[in-house]
């Protein structure tokens, strides 16, 4: 076994939180352990928002570790207040297992599944325990532990009381019992030791470690019986919210966002959040992205910090033919070679760009003026704006620049669509508008 997790997390700047600072080291030194992180199937995909409590899991796993990955099939009929200032909408049985099952495949991406190997990763979903359980052993076996004094406290509670319009249900009050008895049925069944996360479930953990150690008071009290890691929030340098790009949030499946969308994500990072990305979200050792960090403040505009941490994420969640797809979209988008991308690529890029959409039969016989075209996309305010854009050579039909000379007659016409429906229009360098005709 390879010594060091929780050295490998500090360089990386992946560790918020972590208790008992006096044990944990030694405690994940001398043997292999096994440490779980919780997932709530509220959608039928999960976030980027997700994927650094995954990564921690992922290293957990490639420093010998047993990860374990709880698909809270149980939990996610209840919901988590942790972070959230408002009550959910209880979601469905079927909602919920039909999510529980379509999240789960993420996670391969990412974790060996090999069941032959000693520390191989495990899915396990809460519904097959908390379902059993009932209401009155509820009570009395885990809330008994429980003092409502103390759950008061908790931030997640605590904002919601302090909230009187939203205020908090019964439900949701009683959310962190179930996450801490999971805590303790993992330990129980396997040993589970760890609990992994991200900062704003510091509070849920620490009740599982506290049910455990109630669960355990007669044997003796040498160490700590359950540990937690909590990771960072994710933050960009400019103060934004990390994770939303244009079109919403960032998700972990093609079928939400397209491995293109994804790729062009990482690849617009700030210089400013490179180096730390390449940190939280890829396995590239330290050499390598310190590298790429020196590499890059000698040449800026090349970019090699966002290409690589586009590269790898991307290959990373969609594999190395999606990867492809993504940079040959890419390299046309920028080289203007339109015309090469298949018509899932220009999907893909169509999706990812402003876009709008028009009529058809507008293009008649012949067509209409670009110049009357452009005001209605993302590129030019008005008409007059237009004009200047058109007169300066700066508007791009398809990749192909419209020579400013010819450019106020220029008429936009059938034989311009790509794949029957679709034109690309660019202004300058790189503001690109899809416009869609039906
Ligand atoms: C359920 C049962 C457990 C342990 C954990 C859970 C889920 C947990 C939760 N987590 C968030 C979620 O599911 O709500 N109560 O959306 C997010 N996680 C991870 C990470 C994160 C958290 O899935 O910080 C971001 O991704 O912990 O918000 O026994």
């Amino acid at each position: 076994m390879t010594a060091g997790y929780l050295d490998e997390l500090r360089w990386r700047g992946l560790i918020h939180q972590t208790t008992a600072d006096d044990h944990l080291p030694g405690f994940l030194n001398s043997g292999t352990r096994t440490g779980y992180c919780g997932f709530d199937p509220t959608n039928d995909s999960l976030t980027i928002g997700n994927l650094m409590p995954i990564m921690l899991l992922g290293h957990l796993q490639r420093h010998g570790h047993r990860p374990v990955v709880l698909m809270g099939g149980g939990t996610g009929l209840i919901g988590d207040p942790s972070g959230k200032d408002a009550e959910r909408t209880l979601q469905t049985r079927e909602k919920v297992a039909e999510n529980v099952a379509s999240c789960s495949r993420i996670f391969e991406r990412v974790l060996n599944f090999d069941d032959s190997a000693e520390n191989g990763a495990v899915l396990v979903n809460n519904v097959d325990w908390l379902g059993e359980i009932g209401y009155l052993e509820m009570l009395r076996d885990v809330g008994k532990h429980f003092s409502v004094n103390a759950m008061i406290q908790k931030d997640s509670v605590k904002d919601r009381l302090e909230n009187r319009e939203q205020g908090i249900s019964y439900t949701e009050f009683s959310y962190m019992l179930l996450q801490a008895y999971d805590f303790l049925h993992l330990r129980r069944e396997m040993d589970c030791t760890l609990q992994i996360a991200g900062s704003d479930q510091y509070g849920n953990i620490v009740c599982g470690i506290d049910l455990i150690r109630r669960d355990m008071v007669d044997q003796p009290d040498t160490e700590p019986r359950g540990f937690g890691i909590t990771g960072p929030l994710v933050t960009k340098a400019d103060g934004t919210k990390f994770g939303k790009s244009e079109s919403g949030a960032v998700w972990l499946t093609a079928e939400r966002t397209s491995p293109y969308a994804f790729y062009q994500f990482w690849l617009n990072a700030s210089d400013a959040d490179a180096g730390k990305y390449l940190r939280f979200f890829t396995f590239l050792d330290r050499e390598t992205i310190e590298d790429l960090e020196r590499k890059h403040a000698d040449e800026p505009h090349a970019r090699h910090a966002q290409r690589t941490l586009a590269a790898e994420v991307t290959r990373m969640i969609h594999g190395q033919s999606e990867l492809d797809r993504a940079q040959a979209a890419a390299a046309a988008l920028f080289g203007g070679d339109i015309a090469s991308l298949d018509e899932g690529q220009l999907a893909d890029v169509f999706a990812d760009v402003p876009h709008s959409s028009h009529a058809k039969d507008d293009l008649g016989a012949e067509g209409i003026l670009l110049v009357d075209l452009l005001p209605e996309t993302s590129l030019a305010g008005s008409k007059r704006e237009a004009r200047e854009f058109l007169k300066n050579g700066s508007i791009a039909i398809n990749g192909r620049k419209v020579d400013g000379g010819e450019a106020l007659e220029r008429r936009i016409q059938l034989d311009d669509l790509l794949d029957g429906d679709k034109i690309l229009l660019k202004r300058g360098k790189k503001a690109w508008h899809a416009t869609e005709w039906m």
